[in-house]
């Protein structure tokens, strides 16, 4: 049977639950992830005067072929996009940036020195979002930045925030679609503080500077993102949920929440109706908890589609910005974000397949008994039948056929680096 046979006859057990396929795969395409640049290099970036990655993130393994100049990660990026169906963002942070050689310090970064990437994001059909970035560098290497006790390292990182989401305006001017600003920090300690309150005060300080500015809510959106612990903030993390959550909600901001970044069995996918009730939009940093770490690859796991039916079944496919963040050099970077971006397309394909009003119908009934057996009847339905057909509609290797030209990237172009 060919792929399309083989849709043709899911499509019928879907539209016996009154599931519409086709209208679904129309839905689906106009999707964007913003698939975040960093995967590519181990979020090295390409400054000048490169540090070593620190702010309580770490990337392990040594796979060969990372990219080491932009243009082996945007090259990088055009073949990950090539197997990925549908159009997308790629989200930058200011490590990113072209220099010419020349250093330029992080609070003096302008839009000509992303010249290039809009150039390419232009070329290529695509958004951009960024990041000030807040750590590997010496004014963070205490683990403390926007809310360092020393007033001129938070004015360093202030006016570091503030040009980035001026640099973000500028991306949404000139790409046509806002780009999103999303602030993190690492700031926290490693042991039990003697005092939560100042930093965090110092933090909401420096936030408000930040955001005295403004920027076109057309062109640039703004997000903070909370985190529970990093290594070396093992005890205690200044933005944490509840700090951005209620200065996200005061302050008219969106809220970003990082699928890593919360007690392991608490989980993104329960939190996301609760926040749409109280802003319009909410951010997401998709990634996959793993013990200590927070940023492995993405897979087709539960907790996944829960976070795919909880923005399908709510109608906020538009008020739910999806970003990734996972960095995995043990395996292949280009499949990694293929592995994981696919997956994240997937779940919100195998959302969309699932008759979200009828279960709505039968909870309100106080059917739990259908609920139940319909909700486990559908794990089952044959989602793989249209996932092959969207990924051969959409011009994109159907199943693990993707992987052939991953490899053969690798030895033409890799492994030669
Ligand atoms: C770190 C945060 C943050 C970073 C990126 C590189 O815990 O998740 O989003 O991963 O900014
Ligand atoms: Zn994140």
């Amino acid at each position: 049977m060919t792929v399309k046979e083989n849709f043709e006859l899911a499509k019928k057990s879907y539209a016996k639950w009154g599931v519409r396929v086709d209208d679904v795969i129309e839905t689906l395409k106009n999707v964007p992830i913003s698939i975040h640049c960093w995967q590519g290099d181990d979020v090295g970036g390409f400054e000048v005067n490169k540090q070593e990655l620190s702010g309580g993130i770490d990337v392990t393994g040594n796979y060969p072929g990372k990219a080491t100049t932009p243009e082996e990660l945007r090259s990088d990026l055009e073949k990950a996009l090539s197997l990925i169906p549908g159009k997308h963002r790629v989200n930058l942070h200011a490590i990113y940036a072209e220099t010419n050689g020349e250093v330029v310090e992080r609070d003096q970064l302008e839009p000509k020195h992303f010249e290039n990437w809009v150039k390419w994001a232009k070329e290529n059909g695509l958004g951009l979002d960024y990041n000030p970035t807040l750590f590997s560098h010496p004014k963070a290497a205490d683990g403390l930045t926007l809310s360092h006790p020393n007033e001129e390292i938070r004015e360093f990182w202030i006016n570091h925030c503030i040009g980035s989401r001026k640099i973000s305006e500028y991306f949404g001017k000139v790409l046509g679609t806002p780009a999103l600003t999303n602030i993190w920090i690492p700031d926290g300690y490693k042991d039990t503080p003697s005092d939560r309150l100042t930093p965090r005060k110092r933090l909401k300080e420096s936030l408000d500077k930040i955001f005295a500015v403004k920027t076109d809510e057309k062109y640039n959106m703004d997000a903070v993102e909370s985190k529970l612990f990093g290594i070396g903030s093992e005890a205690y993390v200044v933005g944490s949920h509840e700090f951005y959550l209620n200065y996200a909600m005061k302050n008219n901001k969106l809220c970003l929440l990082d699928t890593g970044h919360y007690h392991p069995t608490e989980t993104v996918s329960n939190k996301i109706s609760s926040m749409l009730l109280f802003s319009e939009k909410v951010a997401l940093h998709v990634s996959r908890p793993v013990r200590w770490d927070s940023d492995h690859v993405v897979i087709l796991d539960d907790e996944l589609k829960e976070i795919a039916l909880e923005i399908v079944r709510n109608d906020a496919l538009n008020r739910v910005i999806i970003g990734l963040d996972f960095f995995d050099a043990s395996i292949n970077r280009v499949a990694a974000w293929t592995i994981g971006t696919r997956n994240m397309i997937k779940a919100l394909l195998y959302a969309m397949l699932v008759p979200n009003e009828y279960l709505k119908q039968l909870q309100e009934g106080g059917n739990f008994t259908e609920r139940l057996a319909l909700m486990e009847e559908f794990k089952t339905y044959p989602f793989g039948a249209v996932w092959d057909y969207y990924c051969e509609k959409m011009g994109v290797p159907v199943r693990e056929s993707w992987l052939e030209e991953v490899i053969a990237y690798e030895h033409e172009v890799l492994l030669k680096r």
